[in-house]
C-alpha cells in the first residue's frame, strides 16, 4: 500500500520542497485546503482532506481535519490485527508522515489583533492531530517544526522510513509544542479577560530559549537563557538587547537585573553599580558621568568588573570615564551614537546592553526555584507604605532627600541590609550579613575604607532593629537620621535610643527583605 504523508501548515516555509520529496519517495499526499493550493499550484499532486472525509470543510476552517478518516489513521496501531481490521472494514487507511503547524496565535496577538480574531486563531485541529501522531509515535512522523524537514527527508532517503528514535525525539518536540502553544494561549486570556487569576490551581509558564549560554554560574554548570513570551510588553531584561561586547553570562544576565530593578526607583539622573547581585556605589546627580564617578568613588575596588545601569541614554563624556576601569557591562535605555561608537572602538568585550521599556511596573509575578517545587509572589514594587516621624526631632529637608535615597537603594540590598547616604549617594552599603549590626559594620567599614566620612549621614536599614544595639552604634558614627520599616515589639526601646542621641527616624510601615 502507498505510504501517505498529512500535510497542514500555517507556516508554508519549505514545504512545496518538503512535499515534491515526499512524492518523489513514493507518498501520497494528504492536505488541508490552504496547503493543498499552495502545493498544486506548485505542481506536487494532492489529495484534499474533504475528498478524504467525504466531509466538507466548515464554519471557515473551524472544522477541517476533526473527522474519524483522519483520526483514525494517525491513530491507528499496525501491529493490533483487530484495530487494522476495524479501520480496513471504515476504509481508513493509515497515515506514515505527518507536517503540521499550528494557527500563528502569539503573532496575532503581537500584532495587536482584536479578541475575535485572537481567538479565531487558537487551533484545535493542529493540535489534536499533532498529539495523536505523537501518542502513535512507534509509527508515525510528526514533524512541527520546518527546520525538520530536511532531517527527515534524509532518514527517509536512507532507509526509506525514520527510526524509532528519531520519532520518540519529534514526539517529545511535538508535546512540548503544542503545551507551550496553550500555555501561551491560556496566559494571554487570563490577561484579555483581565481575570488575572495570581495563584491558579495549575500553572503553565511558557517560555521559549533565548540561547544557550557558555556555562551557568560556575563553568561546571551548563546553563541557557529563556525569554517569556507573555510578558514581552513590559519590562524585560531577557529579551534586552545585547548592542556589543562579549555573549552575556549567566551572572550578568542576573547582575543586569538586579541593576536594573534598582535604577528603576530614580526619577532623577542616576547611576547604580552592582556587584555580586548588590549595589556598591549608587549616585543621584544632575550631570550623568557626575553620577557615575560619584557611584564608583564609593567602593571602587568592589566596583572593578562591575555592572554599570543608567537611566538615560549614555552620553559622551560618561563614555570616556567609563573606559577608565574594566567593567563587565554597561545597561542603559539608550547609547548616543557618539558615545556608542567611542565604546565600541575602545572597549571591546565590554557589553553594551540596551534595556528598551524602563517602565515603573514590569509584568508580572516574581519566580523562584526550590527542590520539586516554586515560590511565587508578587513583586516588591511598592516603596513605603507611610512616612512617620517616631522621634522628638523631625529630619531636616536634607535628611528627607537623603532618607528617601537611602531607602531606595536599601530595598535592593541583599538582606539584612543596611545603607549609609549623604548628599543624594551611598556612602557606604551593607549588604548578606546574619546579623543587622553586621551589616551596619560593614557599611561604615566600607566608609573609612573609601575615605568617606559618615557623619551627618543618614541610614536606612531594610527590616526593622530587633535591638537598640544599631541605634547605638549608628549613633558613635556620626549618623543624624534613620529610615526602618519599624513594627517591632522593641520599637519603644529603638525610638528611645535614636532620642537620646538626637537621631531623627522615620518608620515606613513596609519592610523590603531580599533574601
Ligand atoms: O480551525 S482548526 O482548529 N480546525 C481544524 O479542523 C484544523 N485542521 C487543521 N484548525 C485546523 N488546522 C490547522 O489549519 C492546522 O494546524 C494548520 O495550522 C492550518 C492549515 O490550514 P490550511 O492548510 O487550510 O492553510
Amino acid at each position: 500500500m502507498k505510504k501517505r504523508a498529512l500535510l497542514s501548515v500555517s507556516d508554508k516555509r519549505g514545504i512545496v520542497d518538503f512535499g515534491k520529496a515526499l512524492v518523489e519517495l513514493g507518498f501520497e499526499i494528504i492536505s488541508s485546503s490552504g496547503t493543498a493550493k499552495v502545493l498544486k499550484e506548485n505542481g506536487v499532486p494532492v489529495v484534499e482532506v474533504s475528498q478524504i472525509t467525504g466531509f466538507p470543510e466548515i464554519m471557515g476552517g473551524r472544522v477541517k481535519t476533526l473527522h474519524p478518516k483522519i483520526h483514525g489513521a494517525l491513530l491507528a496501531v499496525r501491529d493490533n490485527p483487530d484495530y487494522m481490521k476495524q479501520i480496513q472494514e471504515l476504509g481508513i487507511q493509515p497515515i506514515d508522515i505527518v507536517a503540521i503547524n499550528l494557527y500563528p496565535f502569539e503573532e496575532t496577538v503581537k500584532k495587536g489583533a482584536g479578541l475575535d480574531e485572537i481567538i479565531e486563531n487558537i487551533d484545535i485541529g493542529g493540535p489534536a492531530m499533532v498529539r495523536a501522531s505523537a501518542k502513535n509515535h512507534k509509527f508515525v512522523t510528526i514533524i512541527v517544526d520546518p527546520d525538520d524537514y530536511d532531517f527527515v527527508l534524509s532518514e527517509l532517503r536512507e532507509n526509506g522510513e525514520t527510526t524509532l528514535e528519531t520519532r520518540r525525539k519529534l514526539a517529545l518536540k511535538a508535546f512540548r509544542h503544542t503545551a507551550f502553544y496553550d500555555s501561551v494561549i491560556s496566559a494571554v486570556l487570563n490577561e484579555k479577560f483581565g481575570i488575572n487569576e495570581k495563584f491558579p490551581d495549575e500553572l503553565s509558564i511558557p517560555v521559549r530559549k533565548r540561547s544557550t549560554l557558555r556555562y551557568g554560574e560556575n563553568p561546571h554548570q551548563e546553563g541557557a537563557v529563556y525569554t517569556s513570551p507573555v510578558e514581552y510588553r513590559g519590562l524585560s531584561v531577557a529579551q534586552s538587547d545585547v548592542l556589543h561586547g562579549k555573549e552575556m553570562s549567566y551572572n550578568n544576565f542576573l547582575d543586569v537585573e538586579a541593576a536594573v530593578n534598582l535604577i528603576k526607583e530614580f526619577d532623577e539622573t542616576a547611576c547604580v553599580i552592582v556587584k555580586h547581585n548588590n549595589p556598591c556605589g549608587v549616585a543621584v546627580r544632575e550631570k550623568q558621568v557626575d553620577a557615575y564617578r560619584e557611584a564608583l568613588s564609593r567602593d571602587p575596588k568592589s566596583a572593578f568588573g562591575g555592572i554599570v545601569a543608567f537611566n538615560r541614554s549614555v552620553d559622551m563624556e560618561t563614555a570616556q570615564a567609563l573606559t577608565e576601569i574594566f567593567l563587565e557591562v554597561v545597561i542603559a535605555p539608550d547609547f548616543d551614537e557618539e558615545a556608542f561608537k567611542f565604546l565600541t572602538e575602545k572597549k571591546k568585550n565590554l557589553r553594551l546592553v540596551k534595556i528598551k521599556n524602563f517602565s515603573k511596573e514590569p509584568a508580572g509575578l516574581d519566580y523562584r526555584r526550590i527542590s520539586g517545587g516554586l515560590l511565587i509572589q508578587d513583586r516588591d514594587l511598592r516603596l513605603y507604605k507611610e512616612w512617620k516621624v517616631v522621634t522628638d526631632r523631625e529630619p531636616s529637608p536634607e535628611e528627607v532627600k537623603d532618607l528617601l535615597f537611602a531607602w531606595k537603594v536599601v530595598k535592593h540590598v541583599k538582606s539584612n541590609s543596611v545603607v549609609i547616604a549623604k548628599n543624594n549617594a551611598t556612602v557606604g552599603i551593607g549588604p548578606g550579613q546574619t546579623s543587622r549590626v553586621d551589616s551596619l559594620e560593614t557599611a561604615v567599614k566600607k566608609a573609612k575604607e573609601f575615605g568617606l566620612s559618615t557623619e551627618g549621614a543618614v541610614l536606612a536599614s531594610e527590616a526593622f532593629f530587633p535591638f537598640r544595639d544599631s541605634v547605638d552604634e549608628a549613633a558613635k558614627h556620626g549618623i543624624t537620621a534613620i529610615i526602618q520599616p519599624g513594627g517591632s515589639i522593641r520599637d519603644p526601646e529603638v525610638i528611645e535610643a535614636a532620642n537620646e542621641h538626637k537621631i531623627a527616624m522615620v518608620f515606613t510601615g513596609m519592610r523590603h527583605f531580599k533574601h
